[in-house]
């Protein structure tokens, strides 16, 4: 109930494409919302947000700072020598854990309190409680502004560590980029026969929720590092079909970049013994540093 939300004073650093989205939230919900932007001009047509004339005015306006950038390198570029002492920072810009991590030790130096945040979404989900947002780092300062974030879609605090809401953001990422790869090459090879990639969607989605059903029993082996064997999809007979791919994709005329590094991890599997395995337990190649 917006009435009863207590009103705080909000600052966007970075009014991209998300920055815009995320300040439009939180002016819509009547807090007072200062933006910034590098290249001024950017709060115009942004109801209720007041653009401030530098970094400096827009971190004075309020003490929840959120900031969303390009990457980490812009986010110290800002903060350059600005005043950020007695501030909350949560910084929703995309990066590594090792750069949250850094960034936390920074900015807690100059007396601030930081949360770094993942945003699982677009900008026109931005508001909506399907739009995932993770954020990890200063617990007291998270709950202080709950009330704020979570009027960007259903916020999730993963844990003290800053670098855990990055982390999980580009394991969740990973798995998505996975999903669209294979859908979009099922829809290259489908689609060299002309069978419309609205049609095939019939048969596509069904197999991918049938497929995902498979996660818990591929979570419970990777948690227990036991991965069974005897399976009924065991990676030898996998390893022994996969070549039907790279033959009818060559017949077809689609290329078959996408398939190869899986089948060469499957491949190095069965070669290690693991043949007798399923697709689980090629976690524990991941997990080995390329050398
Ligand atoms: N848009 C999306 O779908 C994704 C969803 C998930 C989260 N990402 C991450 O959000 C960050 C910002 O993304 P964005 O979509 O807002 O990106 P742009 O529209 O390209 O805006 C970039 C802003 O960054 C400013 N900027 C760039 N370099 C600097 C710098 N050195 N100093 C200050 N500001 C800088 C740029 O300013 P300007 O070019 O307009 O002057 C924009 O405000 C990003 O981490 C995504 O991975 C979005």
């Amino acid at each position: 109930n917006e009435v009863c939300v207590r009103k705080e004073n909000v600052t966007v650093l970075g009014l991209g494409q998300m920055g815009v989205a995320l300040a439009r939230a939180f002016a819509r919900a009547g807090h007072r919302t200062t933006g910034w932007n590098r290249t001024a001009g950017k709060a115009g047509d942004l109801a209720g947000v007041v653009e401030a004339a530098s970094v400096a005015d827009a971190v004075t306006a309020s003490d929840l700072v959120v900031v969303c950038v390009l990457d980490y390198s812009a986010v110290q570029e800002i903060f350059g020598a600005v005043d950020i002492s007695g501030r909350t920072i949560v910084n929703l810009t995309n990066g590594t854990p090792r750069q949250a991590r850094e960034l936390d030790a920074a900015v807690t130096a100059r007396g601030a309190r930081y949360v770094d945040g993942g945003i699982m979404a677009i900008p026109p989900m931005i508001g909506r409680p399907e739009a995932m947002v993770l954020y990890s780092g200063s617990t007291q300062a998270y709950e202080s502004y709950e009330h704020v974030l979570g009027l960007l879609g259903t916020g999730t605090f993963v844990g003290t560590d800053p670098g855990l809401a990055a982390l999980y953001d580009l394991s969740l990422l990973s798995a998505m980029y996975g999903l669209h790869g294979g859908a979009l090459n099922a829809f290259a090879l489908a689609g060299s026969e002309k069978v419309p990639a609205t049609d095939f969607l019939a048969l596509l989605v069904p197999w991918l929720r049938a497929m995902l059903g498979a996660l818990p029993r591929f979570a419970e082996r990777i948690d227990s590092g036991d991965f069974g064997t005897g399976v009924s999809s065991k990676l030898s007979m996998q390893v022994q079909a996969f070549p039907n791919f790279f033959d009818a994709s060559r017949e077809q005329g689609v290329r078959d970049d996408l398939l190869r590094p899986i089948y060469e991890l499957m491949k190095q599997r069965v070669a290690d013994g693991h043949g007798d395995q399923d697709g689980a337990s090629i976690v524990e190649l991941l997990r080995t540093p390329s050398t």
